[in-house]
Formats: C-alpha cells, structure tokens, sequence
C-alpha cells in the first residue's frame, strides 16, 4: 500500500518534470489520474514490460489522451522504457508524443481525440471473446470522453453484449479547460444512466487506493457486466497550487519557481 502510494507520487513527479521540461502539456488531468494509474500498472493489470506486444496482455486505454505525461511515467516507472525519455516529451524527432501513439512500447491505442477510448476498448474486449483469449481490458475516461457520443454507443452495445472483460474508470474531476463539467456539458446523473445500460456501478475515491483496488477486484469477478467504476478525484491532485484551478488545465508552461513549488509539494 505504501508502496502505491510512493508510484502514484512518483508518477506525479515526472509527470510534472516532463511538461516544465516540454514547456506544455497538461498538468491538471495528469495529477487527478496518478492514483488510478499506479493501481493499475502496478497491481492490476497483467503486463509484461519485456514483451510490450505480448498477445495475452490486458489492454490498456488512456481514452483522455492528453493526460499522457502520468501515462508516460506510469509506462517508464513499470520498466517500458527509462524515465530519463519522458524528459523528453514533446521534443521534436522525440518518440513521446503530446497525445500517446502505438509506437511507444506499452500503448494500446492512439488517443487524444476525446471519446474514442471506449468504443476502441470494446472492439477489444469483443476480440479477446470471440479470438479466446483472456485478457482484459481497462479504459480510462475523462469528463470530456463522457461528452462525446461515441462513447454512448461503446455503453450501449457493451452493456447489450454483456462484456465482462471490460472495465471503464472515470477520472471525475469535474473540471474542464473552459469551467466547470455542471456547467459546459452535464451528464449526470451517470451512475443511474449507466445501470440502466446494463453496467456494474461503483464509486470511489479516486485517490484512495484501496477503494481502487477493491473496485477493481470486484470488476474483475463480474461475470456478466462490463463494469464502470466512477473515481472521483481532484484536479491537479497532489500539488497544492493546482488543486482545483481550471487554469492548470492544459498547454501549461511552469515558470521555474512554480516547477519548484510543484517538486518540493510531492515531496511532502
Ligand atoms: C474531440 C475533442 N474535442 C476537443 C478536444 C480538446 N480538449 C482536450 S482536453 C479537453 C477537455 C477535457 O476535459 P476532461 O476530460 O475533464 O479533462 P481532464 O480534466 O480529465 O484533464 C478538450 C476539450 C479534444 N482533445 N478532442
């Protein structure tokens, strides 16, 4: 447990070293996901950092695609590749890219065009039934994925097939790049909308990891249901200056002194 405790901060860390160093990216969605990352990379999903293309892996998708710098950590902290390359994110002729691509050892799918994760995800999980194979698969959506109508169709039919293997997790923030989700697009009430689809429901604290792992647990004994876990977490997590401000949403450039502040907060 304090283990996870100590990747999630990790990932924080480089997360936030990548996009000072980038002079861009996007803090604010990066933070509110490392808690949810590290339980999956390093309990939950069945990866092999030697075999990235192994056909028997869980799959993973980072549907909120510009949240990739925690991903790119996650992905170095496991054994992918060094994390001396995500220094180098967004460096030209570099192979980490602002959005995550299939040319980086570890990535499933290409994303960054919110609300594509999910239909690509069932595409999988519908491979992995009708190919018998056993893996799983695992997306991770933002506010900005549940906006997008792709993704209703992706619940819809999942439910409809009763796709057990998949598991949706919702980074909840609650915070979008112009205001608050209430305000730009509501979709909630979700946990009802998404029952009504056929979709095992559970909440948790999305920075707590042992809700984490207990939902992911159950997910994983679901026989019959696809299963959706709302993760309900805080924006900018973990560096006190961007919890909850919307300006940290995304193309942030940290001044030196902020960069800082941000290094000596997760030391904490
Ligand atoms: C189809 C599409 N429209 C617009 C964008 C631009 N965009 C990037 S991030 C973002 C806001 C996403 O909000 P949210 O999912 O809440 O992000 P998080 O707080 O999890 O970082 C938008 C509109 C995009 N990437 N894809």
């Amino acid at each position: 447990m304090n283990d996870l405790r100590e990747l999630a901060r990790k990932i924080r860390v480089l997360a936030i070293e990548a996009i000072y160093c980038a002079r861009s990216g996007h803090p604010g969605g990066s933070l509110s996901a490392a808690d949810i990352l590290g339980v999956l990379y390093f309990e939950e999903l069945r990866v092999d950092p030697t075999q990235p293309r192994w056909i028997d892996r869980d799959r993973f998708i980072l549907s909120k695609g510009h949240a990739c710098p925690a991903l790119y950590a996650a992905l170095a902290l496991k054994g992918f590749f060094p994390a001396e390359d995500v220094r180098s994110l967004r460096k030209i002729d570099h192979y980490l890219e602002g959005h995550p691509d299939v040319k980086i050892p570890g990535v499933d799918a290409p994303s960054g065009s919110l609300g594509m994760g999910l239909s690509q995800g069932l595409g999988m999980a519908l491979g992995a039934r009708y190919g018998k194979r056993s893996f799983r698969t695992y997306v991770l959506l933002g506010d900005g994925d549940m906006q997008e109508g792709n993704t209703w169709e992706a619940f819809m039919a999942a439910g409809h097939h009763k796709v057990a293997s998949l598991t949706a997790i919702l980074d909840y923030n609650g915070l979008q790049g112009e205001d608050l989700v209430t305000k730009q697009m509501n979709y909630n009430p979700i946990a009802e909308k998404l029952t009504a689809f056929g979709w095992n429901v559970q909440e948790v604290d999305g920075h707590n990891i042992d809700q984490l792992r207990a939902a992911l647990a159950a997910a994983r004994s679901e026989c019959d249901r696809p299963s959706f876990i709302l993760a309900r977490t805080v924006k900018g997590k973990g560096v006190e200056f961007m919890e909850n401000q919307q300006v940290w949403h995304g193309s942030s450039t940290l001044t030196n002194e902020q960069y800082q502040q941000s290094l000596k907060g997760l030391e904490a």
